[in-house]
């Protein structure tokens, strides 16, 4: 199995009259969109393999959960060297999702637990529905998280509610896990998708050099010493100006032909 293994247990559909949403599905509702290592290999191709009108990116599960994590039916013994090795595999994959072409937004709902959560938070904004939880069970299964979520989750809710997640084995409903820092959209049951749907349609729209500066420079530029992230910004501030959309938006705005900003 190498990264370019098409797996059928992920589906992508392009939406848009320009093609610029990506519908991502997990698709295994039988095993809760658990995640295996084919499925793990083929999210890393799809992200890499992005058709060029895409702008951003909706990744939601099918059935009654997002997603119940890594596929436990295949941990099988690995030695340490092996064992970093899949970590590492995750860590490709889901760095594909994070600093990959566009925004992804996940829509949310039932399980969302340990590598489902790691998932989640390698997207750029979450929209959760009333029945989603969240949970981290590797602490009750005698592992650790592996998928990059020691390093995002507490850039979410904080290491002090990660570690009780993981000791205690706590579950935090959709309302809690939205105060939490989960989720930035908590909506109805059922309605996540559409949700995140509206929102990538909106997300498409802006300069694809504000939205390529928001994934790549704003979380970088959060984690330099203040006097390096001013300077950072200020390259990027100017790298994004100075584009020809960018000019366009501000004349238009200045030529009474944009939105305002809007409180409704
Ligand atoms: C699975 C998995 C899975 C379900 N791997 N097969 N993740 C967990 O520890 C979560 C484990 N799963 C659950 O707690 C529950 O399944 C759910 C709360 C997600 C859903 O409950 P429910 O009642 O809807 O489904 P179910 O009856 O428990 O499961 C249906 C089937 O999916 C069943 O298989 P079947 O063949 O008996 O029908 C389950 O065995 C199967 N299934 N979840 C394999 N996770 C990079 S490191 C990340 C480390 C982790 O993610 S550890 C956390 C793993």
């Amino acid at each position: 199995m190498n990264a370019h293994t098409p797996s059928p247990d992920l589906q992508l559909e392009l939406r848009g009259d320009q093609q610029d949403i990506a519908v991502i599905r997990l698709s295994r509702p039988a095993k809760r969109n658990a995640l295996n290592d084919g499925l793990i290999l083929a999210l890393r191709n799809m992200f890499e393999t992005l058709p060029a009108t895409v702008r951003a990116a909706v990744i939601h599960g099918e059935g009654a959960h997002f997603c119940a994590g890594l596929d436990l039916g295949e941990l099988q013994e690995r030695d340490a060297g092996q064992g970093m090795m899949h970590s590492r595999m995750w860590h490709a994959a889901l760095e594909c999702v994070q600093h990959g072409p566009v925004p992804v937004i996940a829509a949310l709902h039932g399980a969302v637990v340990g590598g489902g959560l790691e998932l989640a938070s390698a997207c750029h904004i979450r929209v959760a529905d009333a029945s989603a939880f969240y949970a981290l069970p590797e602490g009750s299964r005698g592992i650790f998280v592996g998928g990059g979520g020691s390093v995002r989750i507490p850039k979410l809710i904080g290491v002090a509610r990660m570690t009780d997640m993981m000791l205690t084995g706590r579950v935090y409903n959709a309302q809690d896990g939205e105060h939490a820092g989960f989720a930035q959209y908590l909506v109805p049951e059922g309605q996540a998708f559409d949700k995140a749907l509206a929102l990538a349609a909106r997300v498409a729209q802006n300069a694809p050099l504000t939205n390529y500066a928001l994934m790549h420079a704003l979380p970088r530029i959060a984690e330099q010493p203040a006097d390096q992230g001013f300077f950072t910004e200020s390259l990027m501030a100017a790298i994004v100006q100075n584009a020809p959309e960018a000019k366009e938006r501000v004349k238009a705005f200045l030529e009474g032909r944009a939105n305002k900003v809007s409180k409704d």
